[in-house]
C-alpha cells in the first residue's frame, strides 16, 4: 500500500473543520466562472473529476446575477481562489467571497452534503463540523433557516451511512446502525458520525451571538453539541461575546475558542482563564501563556492545521522560538506547499514535539480543507514526518481525539472500540 493510501484508509477524527472553509474549489469555480463556455466547463469537470452537469445551470444563473449586480469582479475573485499562499487578511477576504456565493439555502445544503462526503471518503469516522449561522435577508434566510439547510445537507448524504442526531428525538439515523465495527475491519468503513458546532463570528454583535447560542440549544436534539468563537482574529474583541459564551456553558453546551491565532497576549490569557473545553490555533502564545496552556491541559488543535499557517502567524511563532526567518521560509507561507520541506518540518517538530512529549492533549485538524487545499489524511502524513511518528502512534493520536470531542459518551465509546479493534489488527 502506498504511504498516502495508508493515511487515507486510517480511521480519523476531525474536530476543527469550518463548513464554508471546506467547500471544494471545484464547486467555487463552478459558481464563479459563468463566462466559461460549454467546452471549457466540461474540460474543467473532467480535470477535477466532478459531475458538474447537475448544478451547472443553477450556478451559472447565480453567478450571472452576482456579476450583473456588481457584487463580484470575476477576474479578481478567480485570482484569489486559485492563489495558494494567502496572507491572513486574504484568507478572510476569501471567506467573504465564499459567503457571497454560498449563503442561500440550496447552496448551503449542497456544500454540507459535499463536505461530509469528502471527509467520509477519507475515512473520517467522526466529524465535528462547525459553521456560522447566517442571516441573509435578500435570500429570505434567517440563522435558523440556514441551520435547517445544513441539516438538510446532512440528510442528503447518500454515498455513506451517516449518524447526525444525538438523540432518538432528533432526526433519523441514516443507514445501518451497529454495523460500524464490522464495516471498519480492514480499514474500509461505511459510516460517519457527524455533530455540529455553531460558530459566533467576531464581527457579530452580542445580540447576534446570543441568537446563535439559543439556536444551538434548540437544536441540541439535531446533533448540535457546542459553540465556537471564530472569525478574523484581528477584528473585534472576544470579551464582547463573554456573556453569550457563559450562557452557552451554563446551559450545558461545550465551548471552543479560536485562541492565539495572532499575538494578542491579553486576550490569550483571558481566553485561557475562561477554560474553554478546547482551543484552536494557539500559535502565537508567549512563554507565560504557553505555560498557562500546558498547566490547564486544555486540548489544543496545535500545530493546528499544518497546511493553514499564514505567513504572519508562522513568522511570529518561529521568531518566538528564536529561529531566524530567511526570505525563502518567509515566502513559504503555506506549509502545505513546503518548498523548503526538510527545514520547515524540523521547525514544526520542535514546537509540536514539546506538546506531544509533555502529553499535552493535541488534536490534528484541517480547519479549512477548501481554502487551504488540504485533507485530514494529508495533515496526518505531514505530522507523522514532522513529529517523527510511526503509524501506531498516529493511530493513537486519532483515537485520543475521540476523548476531546464533544460527542455523547455512547458514541465516543463505540468509536474508541473501533480504534481498539483496529489497533489489534495493526499489531
Ligand atoms: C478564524 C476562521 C478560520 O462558519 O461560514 N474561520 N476563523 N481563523 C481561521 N483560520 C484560518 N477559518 C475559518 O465557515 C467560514 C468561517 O469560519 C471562520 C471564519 O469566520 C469564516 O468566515 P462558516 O461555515
Amino acid at each position: 500500500m502506498e504511504m498516502m493510501d495508508w493515511w487515507v484508509s486510517m480511521p480519523k477524527v476531525e474536530l476543527h473543520a469550518h463548513l464554508n472553509g471546506s467547500v471544494r474549489n471545484s464547486t467555487l469555480l463552478i459558481i464563479l466562472i459563468p463566462s466559461f463556455d460549454f467546452l471549457h466547463f466540461h474540460l474543467l469537470a473532467f480535470e477535477l473529476r466532478e459531475d458538474l452537469t447537475k448544478f451547472e445551470l443553477y450556478y451559472r444563473e447565480l453567478a450571472k446575477e452576482l456579476g450583473e449586480k456588481g457584487i463580484i469582479v470575476f477576474s479578481e475573485v478567480e485570482h484569489v481562489i486559485l492563489k495558494n499562499d494567502r496572507s491572513l487578511t486574504e484568507v478572510f477576504k476569501l471567506f467573504d467571497l465564499i459567503h457571497i456565493l454560498t449563503t442561500d439555502h440550496a447552496t448551503v445544503t449542497r456544500i454540507t452534503k459535499e463536505v461530509v462526503e469528502d471527509f467520509a471518503a477519507e475515512n473520517v469516522v467522526y466529524l465535528e463540523l462547525r459553521t456560522t449561522p447566517k442571516r441573509n435577508d435578500s435570500r429570505g434566510m434567517s440563522k435558523r433557516s440556514y441551520m435547517e439547510a445544513v441539516i438538510e445537507g446532512l440528510r442528503k448524504v447518500d454515498v455513506f451511512d451517516i449518524d447526525f442526531a444525538s438523540t432518538k428525538n432528533g432526526l433519523e439515523e441514516k443507514g445501518k446502525s451497529g454495523q460500524m465495527i464490522d464495516d471498519c475491519v480492514g480499514f474500509s468503513r461505511t459510516k460517519i458520525y457527524v455533530r455540529l458546532l455553531l460558530s459566533i463570528d467576531r464581527r457579530e454583535t452580542l445580540a447576534a451571538a446570543m441568537e446563535t447560542v439559543k439556536l444551538a440549544l434548540e437544536m441540541k436534539d439535531l446533533g448540535v453539541v457546542g459553540i465556537d468563537l471564530s472569525g478574523n482574529p484581528k477584528v473585534g474583541e472576544w470579551i464582547t461575546f463573554l456573556p453569550a459564551l457563559r450562557f452557552a456553558r451554563e446551559q450545558g453546551l461545550r465551548v471552543t475558542l479560536h485562541c492565539g491565532e495572532v499575538p494578542n497576549q491579553e486576550e490569550i490569557h483571558a481566553m485561557l482563564d475562561f477554560l474553554p473545553e478546547r482551543i484552536g490555533h494557539a500559535c502565537c502564545l508567549e512563554e507565560d501563556a504557553w505555560r498557562k496552556l500546558k498547566n490547564s491541559k486544555i486540548p489544543a488543535q496545535v500545530p493546528h492545521n499544518l497546511s493553514s499557517w499564514s505567513g504572519e502567524s508562522f513568522v511570529v511563532w518561529a521568531s518566538g522560538l528564536g529561529l531566524h526567518i530567511t526570505p525563502e521560509i518567509d515566502s513559504c507561507n503555506n506549509l502545505g506547499l513546503m518548498g523548503n520541506a526538510g527545514l520547515l518540518l524540523s521547525i514544526i517538530f520542535n514546537f509540536a514535539a514539546d506538546l506531544y512529549n509533555t502529553n499535552h492533549p493535541l488534536i490534528l485538524c484541517t480547519d479549512d480543507t477548501g481554502v487551504f487545499s488540504t485533507s485530514l489524511s494529508k495533515e496526518y502524513a505531514i505530522a507523522a514526518t514532522a513529529f517523527g511518528l510511526g503509524k501506531k502512534e498516529m493511530f493513537q493520536l486519532a483515537r485520543t481525539a475521540v476523548e476531546y470531542s464533544f460527542v455523547e459518551e455512547q458514541v465516543a465509546s463505540k468509536l474508541k472500540d473501533l480504534f481498539d479493534l483496529l489497533d489489534k489488527s495493526l499489531a
